[in-house]
């Protein structure tokens, strides 16, 4: 008698939209084939949780029918290359998103092996069936040569993110490779090319640590694949193969230094990038309700708490996004905060979609604090196997006591920013937040404070290995002095500086320091 084992499936979405024809077919694939539900991650894309064994292979097959794949979603390989949300909302986020699907495409395995164990056709050069057009899939030839990845692939996973100001929704700073798309007269005329940042350490191994990327320089528009190629081969040239926790891009730019990665790049690439443009960043958050966006169409982007889109008691939010998404043909867009977008609405439709926003009670809530509107937990328990402490499941709940003393010192619609992980691994980005909780051990955190709203700045360490009584005892009295003693506009997280509570935390190396 074998196992009863249970995968979970995610699937790859370079810039994070899909139709909603495919938003169905996952819709039915989750109800088909996994745990019920869907959901949607920090890196813009879906995840399936229970898909048992005997099932792996429909379901893979299933998405890849609808013209997706999980190609390289995990694995020591570029992941899902993620964007500023909504690329229907202006040219330079469509631009920004086209990007990032050709990088997804160029730096995509090209190795056979996903077609011939997976989808069961055969291997090197015979397709019986052709992989649906526009899929990425139909841009990989069946090979054994990988010109990008060699036979061992990269030390480790590889991260690319394009941030389009002012906002930083993707984290910029947080990824082995990031790029701040500079905007003139509407378009993307260049990237201001970040490296080496990244979120996973292990706790009490000063050697491992969160790092925000160093700005390198500036590159044209219509040279950044080959920038980005370039800059994915020097870590899989000079990356530590030794040692996995030591195998991040980040640590071969801190041992190595900015100044070597760039002469590295000029060298392979045969001009030195420019000096990087000004930029300025005001968020990371995102916009919730109607936007309106350059065409004059609607935008909504809906909370969606904890990316799990789930019925509930009361609450239809899969079955409201499945009628939406019947309704409203077109696409929906992903961000890189767990939440969707439904993009593309005329006037007149505006009241047809809230009205079946309203009827499934999933509009937003209007009575969410600006804390829950800005939360973001990772998976962690039942399903992740690293996981040290409760995340998904118990963030809501925390929440819900700490709504109650924001309520009291008049903060209920302060944006603040809350981000739990039930491990060190960092999944929900969680050193960018001015909140973060990070699992320890079963109902232990370390709880650690003031990193800026707009994803420049890490937090530090105040509290470590508390319980939920210590975590209220710990935040409720800032949130007091907060209300008292802020300046105008001034964030928690600045706050928290200014008065002392923790340093400011710019350098990876002082992270577990403290
Ligand atoms: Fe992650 C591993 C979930 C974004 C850093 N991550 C995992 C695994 C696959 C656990 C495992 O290896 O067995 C988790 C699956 C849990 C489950 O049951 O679903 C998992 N990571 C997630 C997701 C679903 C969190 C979420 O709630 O949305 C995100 C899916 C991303 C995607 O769609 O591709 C997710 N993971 C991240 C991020 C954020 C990001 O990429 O912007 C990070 C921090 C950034 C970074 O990589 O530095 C992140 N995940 C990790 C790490 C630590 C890497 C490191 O350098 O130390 C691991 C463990 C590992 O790689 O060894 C990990
Ligand atoms: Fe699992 Fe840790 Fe990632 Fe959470 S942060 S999903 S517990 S690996």
């Amino acid at each position: 008698l074998e196992p009863l084992y249970q995968f979970m499936v995610r699937v790859r979405l370079p810039g994070g939209v899909c139709t909603t024809e495919q938003w169905l077919a996952l819709d039915a694939l989750a109800r088909e084939n996994a745990n019920g539900t869907l959901r949607l991650t920090t890196r813009q894309t879906f995840q399936f949780h229970g898909v048992f064994k005997d099932k792996l292979r429909r379901h893979v097959q299933g998405i890849y029918a609808s013209g997706l794949d999980t190609i390289a979603a995990c694995g020591d390989v570029n992941r899902n290359v993620i964007a500023t949300a909504n690329p229907l909302l202006s040219s330079a986020r469509r631009e920004a998103t086209e990007t990032a699907q050709r990088i997804g495409a160029h730096l995509l395995p090209r190795t056979g092996a996903y077609r011939e164990i997976l989808l069961q056709q055969s291997g090197a050069g015979e397709h019986p069936a052709s992989p649906p057009a526009g899929s990425s899939a139909a841009a990989s030839t069946a090979t054994s040569e990988e010109p990008l990845y060699g036979h061992t692939y990269l030390p480790r996973k590889f991260k690319i993110a394009i941030a389009v100001p002012p906002h930083n929704d993707i984290d910029v700073y947080a990824h082995d490779l990031g790029l701040i798309a500079i905007v003139e007269n509407g378009h993307i005329v260049g990237y201001n090319v970040l490296v080496g940042g990244g979120m996973g350490m292990t706790h009490r191994q000063v050697a491992t640590y969160p790092r925000l990327g160093d700005v390198a320089g500036f590159c044209e528009a219509a040279d950044v694949i080959e920038v980005v190629e370039h800059t994915m081969c020097i870590q899989r040239d000079y990356g530590d193969r030794h040692d996995r926790y030591h195998a991040r891009f980040k640590y071969t730019i801190e041992d190595r230094g900015i100044d070597w990665f760039r002469e590295e790049l000029a060298r392979r690439a045969g001009k030195p990038l420019q000096a990087a443009r000004d930029f300025h960043l005001d968020t990371s958050g995102d916009h919730y309700g109607w936007q309106q966006g350059e065409d004059g169409r609607w935008h909504y982007t809906l909370f969606i708490e904890n990316g799990r889109v789930a019925d509930t008691p009361g609450r239809t939010l899969m079955s409201g996004l499945r009628e939406i998404a019947a309704s409203f043909p077109g696409f929906f867009a992903l961000s890189t905060n767990q939440n969707v977008t439904i993009t593309g609405i005329d006037t007149a439709d505006r009241e047809r979609l809230e009205e079946i926003l309203r009827r499934h009670n999933i509009e937003n809530d209007v009575n969410h604090t600006g804390l829950r509107r800005h939360s973001m937990a990772c998976v962690a328990f039942p399903t992740c196997g690293l996981a040290m402490a409760e995340s998904e499941r118990y963030l809501p709940s925390l929440i819900d006591r700490l709504d109650e003393a924001l309520r009291n010192a008049g903060l209920a619609q302060e944006p603040i920013s809350i981000r739990m992980t039930g491990c060190p691994n960092g999944c929900a980005r969680p050193y960018l937040a001015e909140i973060a909780l990070v699992g320890k051990a079963p109902g232990k955190y370390n709880l650690y404070l003031g990193a800026s709203a707009n994803g420049d700045r890490m937090n530090a360490l105040y509290r470590e290995n508390i319980d939920e009584p210590q975590i209220l005892a710990a935040l409720i009295p800032l949130f007091d002095a907060y209300a008292a003693e802020r300046q105008p506009q001034e964030r928690f997280g600045d706050f928290v500086i200014r008065k002392n509570v923790v340093p400011p935390m710019l350098a990876g190396r002082d992270f577990q320091k403290i």
